[in-house]
C-alpha cells in the first residue's frame, strides 16, 4: 500500500495543488493521499493565515472529487507548531506496512534541510518532490546533493506547474478580483462569500486606475507580499499599501477626491510625476478610510522615497520599481538585490542611485526629498561597508 501526505498551509488551496495531487496519485501509484492543512506552519509570523476551519473547509471543497484524496484535520486538531516529523511518525504508526511519502513542491525542497529533525522524517517516509518547471538538470543536481547529505534519494512526481501561488490569490482576493481558473469555483465562491483576504475599499481604490495600471498595482502587491513574508513583516500591510499606492495617478487636481488637499511645501516644489504619491495618501486616508500610518507613509513616499523609511515603505517603493513588467537598464540588478539577504537596504540605495541617474539624463527636476533619501542611504551603506 502506498500512502502520501501532502502538507501545507493551503491558504488558500488552489488549482496547482490539485494538479500536483493528481500527478502524485498517478506517478507514485498511491492508494491514499492525505491532504494535511498545517495548524501553525513554522517560520512565517507576518503571513496572513486564515482560520483553521476555513482552510480545512476549502481543502474539503477542492478535493471533493479527487478520488483517493482525503483531507485530514490531524495537525489542526493536534494544535501547536505543525512539525512534519511528528505527523510522519503518526502516520507511520497508523499505516505500519505502507510505503509512506511526504509530498512537497520544489520550493520546499530547498528548505527541507532546515526543517526540524529531517532525519526522523526520512526514517519514516520518502520525500516526494512535485517538480515545477526548472532548468534542465536541476533535479539531478538536487538529487545528488540530497543523497550526499541524507544518504537516501527523494522521489520525483512528474508534473509541470503553472504560475499560481496562494500569495497571488490572497492579493487578488484582497483586491476583490474574481478568482476563476486559479482555484476551483467552489473555493472561489467560499472566499468571496466569507470575504476572506478582503481588503476594505481596495477594489474601489483600484477602480480609480486604468486597467493597465490596476494590473501593475496587483503585481506590485504580489512582489511586496512575498518579500514581506520572507522578512517577517506584515503581509497584509504590504498588500494594502501596494493596492492603494497609485490610486491618485489619474486624478485631476480639481477632482472631488482631492477637495481639501494641498501639496507639501517643506521639500520645495513637487514635480508633476511625484505629486500622485501625496495625493494618493490623501485619498487613501480621506476617501477610503485607511488609518494605519505605516501604510499611508508607504503610499505617501512611494515615488520619491525619503530618509528613514519604514520597512513596508521600502517594500512598496522597490516592488513598484521591479515588478515583473518593468523593463529598463539596471532592473535586473535591483531584482537580484531585492531578494538577497535579510534586508532590502542595499537594493534601496541602488534603486535611489538609479532613479537620480535616470532623472539627470532625462533632465527632469529632481525633488529634493529623492536626493536626501539617496544621500541618507548611501551614507549608511558606506558606513556598513567600512
Ligand atoms: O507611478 P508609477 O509609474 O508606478 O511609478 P513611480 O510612482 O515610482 O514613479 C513615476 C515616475 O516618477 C518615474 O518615471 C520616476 C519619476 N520620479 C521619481 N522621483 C522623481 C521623479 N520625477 C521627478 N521629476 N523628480 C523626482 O524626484
Ligand atoms: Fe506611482
Ligand atoms: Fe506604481
Amino acid at each position: 500500500m502506498n500512502v502520501a501526505v501532502f502538507g501545507g498551509s493551503f491558504d488558500p488551496v488552489h488549482i496547482e495543488h490539485i494538479r500536483c495531487a493528481r500527478a502524485a496519485i498517478e506517478s507514485l501509484r498511491l492508494d491514499k493521499l492525505i491532504i494535511m492543512p498545517a495548524h501553525t506552519p513554522p517560520h512565517k509570523p507576518g503571513k496572513i493565515l486564515s482560520s483553521d476551519s476555513d482552510r480545512l473547509e476549502m481543502c474539503r471543497l477542492a478535493f471533493a472529487d479527487v478520488e483517493k484524496a482525503e483531507v485530514s484535520d490531524y495537525e489542526i486538531a493536534r494544535g501547536g507548531t505543525s512539525y512534519t516529523y511528528l505527523t510522519c511518525r503518526h502516520f507511520k504508526e497508523e499505516y505500519p506496512s505502507a510505503r509512506l511519502f511526504w509530498l512537497v513542491g520544489t520550493d520546499m525542497l530547498r528548505d527541507f534541510p532546515s526543517w526540524k529533525e529531517p532525519q526522523f522524517i526520512l526514517k519514516d517516509a520518502t520525500l516526494a518532490v512535485c517538480g515545477r518547471t526548472e532548468t534542465d538538470g536541476w533535479i539531478e543536481q538536487e538529487q545528488k546533493a540530497f543523497k550526499e547529505k541524507f544518504g537516501v534519494s527523494f522521489a520525483v512526481v512528474d508534473y509541470n506547474g503553472a504560475d499560481v501561488s496562494s500569495t497571488k490569490i490572497r492579493v487578488l482576493a484582497g483586491a476583490g478580483v474574481r478568482l476563476t481558473g486559479i482555484t476551483p469555483d467552489s473555493v472561489a465562491e467560499y472566499i468571496h462569500e466569507k470575504g476572506l483576504y478582503r481588503i476594505e475599499n481596495a477594489e474601489k481604490a483600484l477602480g480609480l486606475e486604468k486597467p493597465k495600471r490596476q494590473e501593475h498595482s496587483l503585481r506590485v502587491a504580489q512582489v511586496a507580499a512575498k518579500r514581506a513574508v520572507q522578512l517577517r513583516l506584515s503581509e497584509r500591510k504590504a498588500i494594502t499599501a501596494a493596492l492603494f499606492h497609485d490610486c491618485a495617478k489619474y486624478l485631476a487636481p480639481d477632482s472631488p477626491y482631492l477637495k481639501g488637499f494641498s501639496l507639501p511645501t517643506q521639500w520645495g516644489d513637487v514635480p508633476k510625476e511625484v505629486a500622485h504619491q501625496f495625493a494618493g495618501a490623501y485619498v487613501a486616508e480621506h476617501t477610503f478610510g485607511v488609518t494605519d500610518e505605516e501604510i499611508l507613509d508607504a503610499v505617501r513616499y512611494h515615488t520619491s522615497g525619503r530618509p528613514e523609511m519604514g520597512e513596508i515603505e521600502k517594500l512598496v517603493f522597490l516592488a513598484d520599481m521591479i515588478e515583473e513588467e518593468r523593463r529598463y537598464e539596471g532592473v535586473e540588478i535591483l531584482r537580484e538585490l531585492f531578494w538577497k539577504g535579510d534586508s532590502v537596504d542595499e537594493c534601496l540605495t541602488e534603486a535611489l542611485r538609479q532613479t537620480l541617474e535616470f532623472l539627470k539624463t532625462k533632465k527632469e527636476d529632481i525633488y529634493p526629498l529623492t536626493k536626501q533619501a539617496y544621500e541618507y542611504y548611501a551614507a549608511r551603506q558606506n558606513k556598513k561597508c567600512e
